[in-house]
C-alpha cells in the first residue's frame, strides 16, 4: 500500500452486508481499524513470532490472547464489537482468536473444512462469527481464504464426509472429501492490509499453500451470541471465553474468564 492511498474506517455494517451474509455464510468488508493500531498490530505479530520456540510454526499461534492481554485492544475494541453486534446482536462473547501466519515460500494449506465440525459438540448451539482479519496482504498468489458461497445452508457438519490429511502440509488435521463439495463454486477472499472478511461457523473455507515471496497473515477473531452455551470437554477444560457486552443469556451456565487488563 502507498501512502498516497487512502485508509478509510466503517463502523458499522449495512443491513445489505448483513443479509448477504446470512444468505452466503460470507461477507468481504472494509477497515475497523486505523493504519496506526494495523501497524502496531503487525509489530506486534512480528515479535511474536520471531519469539516462538524452535519447532512451533507461525501458523499454529492459536488463543493467543489467553497469555497475551494486549490483543484485547483488538478483540474488545468498541468498533470491533458494534460491527459484530450489527451481526449477532448486543450479547457478545468472544469464543477463540488464532493468528494464521503462512510465511513466504512454505507457508502451509488451510484444508476444506467447517469451523463448526471442528468444534463439535462443544458449543450449542453452533453460532459463531469469525472476523478475518488481514494482517497482511492476502491474494490468490500468497493464499488468501477462500469460501464455498452459501454452503453454511448445507450438510459439511456430518463427520464421515471429512478424510485425514498430512499435517506436514495443512494447517489442520482433516478435511472435507473432494466428492463431498464443489471446489470449482469457490470464491478467493482477497484482501488489503486492514480489512477483513466475516464467515458463519458453518460455511465450508480453507487456503491453498503460500509458496509466494509474501507472508500472508490473518488474524481469526471469533464471537458468538451469549445464549450459546459452552459445554467444555476434557481435553478443552483450559479453554476460556470472555463477556465483552451485554449480558449472559444461558441462565448461567457458561463460565465466563474476567476480561483482565490491557
Ligand atoms: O486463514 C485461513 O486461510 C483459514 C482460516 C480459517 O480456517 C478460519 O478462520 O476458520
Amino acid at each position: 500500500m502507498t501512502t498516497q492511498e487512502t485508509w478509510e474506517t466503517v463502523g458499522h455494517a449495512t443491513p445489505e452486508q448483513v443479509e448477504f451474509y446470512r444468505k452466503y455464510g460470507y461477507v468481504k468488508f472494509g477497515r475497523i481499524f486505523t493504519r496506526e493500531e494495523m501497524d502496531a498490530l503487525r509489530d506486534h505479530v512480528d515479535e511474536m513470532i520471531a519469539a516462538l520456540p524452535e519447532g512451533k510454526r507461525p501458523e499454529e499461534l492459536d488463543v493467543p490472547h489467553f497469555n497475551d492481554p494486549w490483543l484485547f485492544r483488538y478483540l474488545n475494541h468498541p468498533r470491533v464489537l458494534d460491527v459484530i453486534e450489527d451481526f449477532i446482536g448486543p450479547d457478545i462473547v468472544l469464543w477463540s482468536s488464532h493468528f494464521i501466519a503462512k510465511p513466504k515460500g512454505d507457508g502451509k494449506a488451510v484444508p476444506w473444512h467447517t469451523d463448526g465440525s471442528y468444534w463439535g459438540d462443544r458449543l450449542q448451539p453452533m453460532k459463531v462469527i469469525t472476523l478475518w482479519l488481514a494482517v497482511d496482504e492476502s491474494t490468490v498468489e500468497n493464499g488468501c481464504m477462500r469460501v464455498i458461497p452459501g454452503s453454511h445452508t448445507e450438510v459439511a457438519r456430518v463427520a464421515d464426509m471429512y478424510e485425514p490429511v498430512d499435517l506436514k502440509r495443512n494447517v489442520f488435521n482433516s478435511r472435507i472429501k473432494q466428492e463431498c463439495m464443489d471446489e470449482s463454486q469457490a470464491v478467493d477472499l482477497e484482501l488489503q492490509v486492514g480489512e477483513c472478511h466475516f464467515h458463519d461457523a458453518w460455511t465450508i473455507h480453507g487456503s491453498n499453500p503460500n509458496f509466494s515471496s509474501k507472508r500472508r497473515c490473518g488474524y481469526t477473531m471469533r464471537y458468538m451470541p451469549a445464549d450459546v452455551v459452552h459445554q467444555p470437554k476434557e481435553w478443552s477444560s483450559s479453554h476460556r471465553i470472555y463477556l465483552l457486552r451485554g449480558e449472559d443469556r444461558t441462565g448461567g451456565r457458561n463460565v465466563y474468564t474476567p476480561i483482565p487488563e490491557y
